[in-house]
């Protein structure tokens, strides 16, 4: 997979830079070594995200709270990479704080936020955020995800559409059924206590990635998302859901496919078994 990644990292600035020289006696770690300007990245993977890409990047840039962004492109015939580079070379208030790391081809959800948590680990970033580019998740929720594990004592914060009854706008009935009893379809198979298994808008403490990308991570979809969820619980780290509402997708295409749907059905139920063989251990954190 490495050779295929292509990473586009804007370095700090002077300015950055000088903030650091200056408060580097009063720490006694240097934390945000390398590229990190903040302490929380997060990561948006994209596939043919024309119609929402600039407008998500501002967005998440005119937060209260600084974050750093990382779009994981899988090479988007619509050219989506472009526009970021452009806004990375348009805006130098940007040009830091957001990244891009550009895959060959269309890989996948899965691998796609693996290449970005090894991207922010390898960065320094304390806090790693994963959020959708086409607005189905509310940029302002990320100031709640973040605090959650920042200011309380969450290992893992999730984006709860399920939490507080069904928090889906304009979803069609059948979609927010299927949706709903998947979510308690997964927690009934593996006990996880966690209303919103297949959840794509969370944050993790670097910590918890430390210990879940030693070992493979098999799934892709919403496979993907219930695997990290599984392993996270698993492993005895705490789990906070944070109420938040989603909206469907207004502009762009959605890349569901009844694969996903399959891999997470049949998935669940593996991961259940084999977790009866696999060790878990408070140690290995
Ligand atoms: N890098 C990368 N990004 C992807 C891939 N598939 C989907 N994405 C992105 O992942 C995010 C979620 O994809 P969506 O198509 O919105 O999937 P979804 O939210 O489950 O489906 P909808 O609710 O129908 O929109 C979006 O930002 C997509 O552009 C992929 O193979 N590679
Ligand atoms: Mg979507």
């Amino acid at each position: 997979m490495g050779a295929n990644i292509k990473v586009n990292v804007h370095t700090p600035s002077v300015r950055y830079l000088s903030g650091y020289l200056i408060t580097l006696p009063f720490f006694p770690i240097f934390r945000n070594s390398k590229n990190a300007v903040n302490n929380a990245l997060v990561i948006i993977p994209t596939y043919n995200e024309k119609e929402n890409i600039e407008m998500i990047v501002q967005a998440v840039f005119s937060l209260p709270k600084d974050f750093d962004l990382l779009i994981v492109d899988d090479n988007s015939p619509d050219g989506t990479a472009r526009i970021v580079k452009d806004l990375q070379t348009k805006h130098n208030s940007t040009a830091a704080k957001l990244h891009l790391l550009q895959r060959e081809g269309k890989q996948g959800l899965g691998t796609a936020y693996i290449a970005g948590f090894r991207f922010g680990l390898e960065h320094g970033y304390d806090y790693l955020l994963e959020m959708d580019a086409d607005f189905s998740h509310d940029p302002k929720d990320l100031t709640l995800l973040y605090l959650a594990c920042a200011e309380g004592a969450a290992d893992l914060s999730i984006g709860s559409r399920y939490l507080t009854g069904v928090n889906v706008v304009n979803w069609p009935m059948s979609r927010v059924l299927l949706s709903y009893f998947a979510s308690y379809y997964v927690r009934l198979i593996t006990g996880m206590p966690i209303h919103d298994t297949t959840a794509g808008f969370v944050c993790y403490r670097r910590r918890v990635l430390d210990v879940l990308l030693k070992n493979k991570i098999r799934f892709a979809g919403y496979g993907f998302q219930i695997e990290m969820k599984f392993n996270t619980w698993k492993h005895g780290f705490k789990i906070k859901e944070v109420p938040i509402i989603f909206t469907e997708r207004v502009r762009g295409q959605s890349k569901l496919s009844v694969g996903i749907f399959k891999e997470a059905f049949f998935g669940v139920i593996q991961l259940k078994m084999q977790s009866w063989f696999r060790k878990y251990s408070i140690e290995s954190r």
